[in-house]
């Protein structure tokens, strides 16, 4: 492990940069303080966003495999710092030196699929009603796309949108969350060094502004910000989508998550063991994919409690640089206050708690490092039915396949969601359209942990986006339909007849 200093100078900060500031940065590992780094004024990021609109202007004159021959020096950058900005991810925002590396690999991963998209931005050819015409699609970049983020993902989840608006002909301007601007500048600086590597001179197109939601506010409100691509809690998504949809603005949202696995009596119980514990003490509970809800066929109830209960109690939870720790600390005390509060209403509602405690606190008076919480419900109570973002799991049985279908449907949110069996029919029917109704289903894997080949996103209180693979990139585009003629008469559409008296 690296000096915190030297972390730093590797990825190119200057000692000004990152101790004049007026934003207190602070690692949830002692809750010590890091650096201060230098917030956006109002005039500063309208500034920002005028530069980035004229830059958007020449950049979409460049042919698209050109502009992937950039995001392919961006991820030449990340494959040679993946360590060190892993590194940084760790100490800005508590997970494990193993998820800050694969942070950076989703990062990678995506600069490598934007770069091949660069050369498939496709549109279709449509077979006209009219002889001698022909139509098609062709898509256009949008201009400026607004990314806002949180501190989760501090990094992986701006490159998915930044990947691929790039390559689309777009520029971008980034609001990372204020937990974490350290990452997000990490990566500005990287994206530096691949433009000047570029075989050409371009204009910039990539741009960072830090503060409060005030400055977010500018970017939502902004005619010029074509696409708000927004990752974050449900209330964050409902305050901006109608500023958004007022201006006729584009939207991408993916917000609150309430992910569940259906373990039915036939699964493979080991693996979904595994599964569990990954997916639902992984990130200390803080992905928008981690498994919050268990619901579980009632013969296998009380050895599933136990076994989980075994394994939550071997668990590691410590200083995440630590190789043998799983489980980081929480990214602030507000984290740790919503996790008790919702425990304890947990309790209210008929709850039998293992584990939610607070650890290390003589050692770590400022960090909240917490045991996971398994929460044993009599049924989906009202507090199950709402995202708390810390290790909580909660864990309903049912006595129906058809019941546990239901019990699954039946919250606000849907992102991400697993059954573990063997059984073919139960398998397809989660699958099938009256099955899971989250934009993510899986099958033997947990809800989180996604490649980034597939679009990622989900339905009702998540959203509705859908970022990364598949044909994401169509929401980083215009469509514009074709109509070519190339015969010597005008025929109308619909057969209709128009000609002046006496013509035809
Ligand atoms: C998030 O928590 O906002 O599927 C993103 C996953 C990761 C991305 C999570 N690839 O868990």
């Amino acid at each position: 492990m690296t000096e915190f200093r030297d972390i730093l100078t590797k990825l190119g900060f200057t000692e000004q940069e990152v101790s004049k500031g007026d934003l207190q940065v602070r690692s949830p590992l002692d809750g010590r303080e890091i650096a201060k780094v230098v917030t956006h004024t109002t005039k500063q990021t309208t500034d920002i966003i005028k530069s980035a609109y004229a830059a958007s202007q020449e950049w979409r004159k460049i042919p698209a495999p050109k502009r992937g021959e950039l995001i392919r020096l961006f991820g030449q950058e990340l494959r040679q710092h993946k360590d060190i900005l892993g590194q940084l991810i760790t100490l800005e925002c508590g997970k494990i030196l193993e998820e800050g590396r694969g942070e950076v690999q989703e990062m990678i991963d995506i600069c490598d699929f934007a770069v091949g998209l660069s050369r498939q931005l496709y549109g279709l050819t449509i077979a006209s009603e009219r002889p001698g015409h022909r139509m098609m699609e062709t898509w256009h970049p949008l201009g400026v796309v607004g990314v806002i983020s949180a501190f989760n993902f501090p990094a992986a989840v701006w490159a998915w949108n930044f990947a691929l608006a790039i390559v689309c002909g777009n520029s971008v301007v980034w609001k990372p969350s204020e937990k974490t601007p350290l990452t997000a500048l990490a990566c500005q600086k990287l994206w530096e060094q691949a433009v000047l590597r570029f075989s050409q001179k371009i204009p910039a197109i990539s741009y960072v502004i830090l503060g409060d939601a005030k400055i977010g506010e500018i970017l939502v409100d902004h005619p010029k910000i074509a696409l708000i691509s927004a990752t974050g809690s449900t209330r964050m998504g409902k305050a901006i989508a109608p500023k958004v949809a007022g201006r006729f603005g584009k939207l991408l949202l993916e917000l609150g998550g309430n992910n569940a696995m259906i373990l039915t009596s036939s699964a493979d119980i080991d693996l979904a063991m595994r599964a569990i514990l990954f997916s639902a003490v992984g990130t200390t509970g803080q992905r928008c994919t981690t498994l919050r809800r268990l619901i579980v066929e009632q013969s296998i109830m009380s050895t599933t409690i136990n076994q989980l209960a075994k394994l939550y109690q071997q668990v590691t939870v410590g200083h995440p640089l630590n190789s043998k720790v799983l489980i980081g600390p929480l990214i602030d005390q507000a984290a740790f206050s919503n996790m008790q509060k919702s425990i304890e209403l947990a309790k209210k509602e008929g709850g039998h708690v293992i584990g939610g405690e607070r650890l290390f606190e003589k050692e770590y008076p400022n960090a909240y490092y917490v045991r996971p919480a398994l929460i044993e419900m009599p049924r989906q109570t009202e507090i199950v039915r709402h995202e708390t973002f810390a290790p909580i799991l909660y864990v309903m049985s049912y006595h129906s396949f058809e019941e546990a279908i239901a019990m699954h449907n039946d919250v606000p949110q849907g992102l991400s969601s697993c059954i573990f069996t063997n059984d073919l029919r139960q398998a397809e029917m989660f699958l099938s359209a009256v099955g899971s109704d989250c934009g993510i289903a899986n099958v033997n894997i947990g809800p989180s942990g996604a490649e980034i080949g597939g679009a990622f996103g989900g339905e009702k209180e998540t959203g509705g986006g859908r970022e990364s693979g598949s044909d994401s990139w169509r929401n980083y585009m215009r469509r514009a339909t074709n109509t070519i003629n190339y015969s010597r008469e005008l025929p109308l559409a619909q057969g209709i007849q128009f000609n002046l008296p006496g013509k035809n």
